[in-house]
């Protein structure tokens, strides 16, 4: 279960300590995407903890924090859905941006699954659930573990 042209990644995370980092918004995919995360990471090994924050914006801050605490690497997970108002590009752009500049800054690798959708429905696709047609937050955690060892 992965999306189209995605790399099948061999992983190994024996002695990688990982923090997911997950938003809040929007549970029944939230929850998909970290049962996704978990199951990669123990899949390959690695030692994993969990912090919520309340929303994606609040994804930067607390990845660096995570990172500065003696993480190898970071998985972020969020879902923002697009609404009426232009707060969806806001919130998008803020969890983007604050990510990529984490990750450069630190020198430390972060897997990004935050979901940008138009509907729940394409979240539900994307998340590893019981019928979904692909797994980002596995794809995530992958991709953290293997910049771990590319670092
Ligand atoms: C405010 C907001 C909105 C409208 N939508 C989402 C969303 O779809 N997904 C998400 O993760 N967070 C959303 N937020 C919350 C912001 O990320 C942030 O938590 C608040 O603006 C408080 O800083």
């Amino acid at each position: 279960m992965s999306g189209a042209g995605s790399p099948e990644l061999e992983v190994d995370g024996t002695g990688i300590r990982v923090t997911i980092v997950a938003a809040s918004w929007h549970e029944q995919i939230m929850d998909g995407l970290i049962a996704g995360a978990r199951r990669a990471l123990d899949a390959a090994g690695a030692s994993v903890s969990e912090v919520r924050v309340p929303g994606s914006f609040e994804l930067p801050i607390v990845a660096k924090a995570a990172l500065e605490r003696g993480a190898d690497a970071v998985v972020a997970l969020g879902v923002i859905i697009r609404g009426g108002t232009p707060h969806f590009d806001f919130v998008s752009n803020a969890a983007t941006d604050g990510l990529t500049r984490v990750a450069i800054d630190t020198g430390m690798p972060i897997g990004f699954g935050v979901l940008t959708l138009d509907d729940e429905q394409q979240g539900i696709d994307r998340a590893g659930l019981p019928g979904s047609k692909e797994d980002k937050g596995a794809e995530a955690a992958q991709a953290a573990l293997a910049t771990v060892q590319l670092l």
